[in-house]
């Protein structure tokens, strides 16, 4: 049974999020979404509102499940017995770091590698940080996030300007 880790901030979960992890879903028996606590970030959505979303666009794949770690991502690959780290792949621009990040876990935990998705070119320019400064100036970003996660979003900016 191939399990993989899917990490990343999910501030919040996007379509091009939804479609890497739908095609690995397809490819490993398991994939977790693991959502990173970074204490030196303030996220928009709470890991408890982050978590939620998640777990309800995931719910049409048994196979998928979301949790929570902090510290190292190898020693949570560890911990959940996965062999293999999903990262999506935009475009050159992400590819650098990418890599950096692939192999320093690669020699931090050997027994895992870096599975890299290239993004689907509808979604090859969108970033959860490009949708919340979007959607925070007005803009229509309903065709980038789930309807559940773009209500949320508007509910959010709207309390945050009241
Ligand atoms: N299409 C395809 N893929 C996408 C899209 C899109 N439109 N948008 C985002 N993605 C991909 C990203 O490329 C990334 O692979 C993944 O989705 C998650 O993206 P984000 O932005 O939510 O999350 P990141 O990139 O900020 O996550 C960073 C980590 C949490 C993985 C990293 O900080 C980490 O590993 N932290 C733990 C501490 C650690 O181990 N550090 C050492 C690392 S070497």
């Amino acid at each position: 049974m191939a399990i993989a880790i899917y990490p990343g901030s999910f501030d919040p979960i996007t379509n091009g999020h939804i479609d890497v992890i739908q095609r690995a879903a397809n490819i490993f028996s398991q994939v977790i979404v693991a959502i990173v606590k970074n204490p030196s970030k303030t996220p928009l959505f709470s890991m408890d509102e982050r978590m939620e979303m998640i777990d309800d666009v995931c719910a049409l794949w048994p196979n998928v499940q979301v949790q929570c770690f902090s510290g190292l991502l190898v020693d949570f690959v560890r911990a959940q017995k996965a062999s293999a780290i999903i990262r999506g792949l935009r475009a050159v621009s992400d590819f650098e770091n990418e890599f950096q990040m692939s192999m320093m876990n690669k020699r931090l935990y050997s027994e895992a590698d870096t599975v890299f998705l290239a993004a689907q070119s509808d979604y090859a320019f969108l970033s959860s940080s490009m949708v919340k400064e979007v959607a925070s100036l007005g803009g229509d970003v309903r065709d980038y996030l789930p309807p559940v996660v773009y209500e949320r979003l508007q509910k959010k900016l709207m309390l945050r300007s009241t």
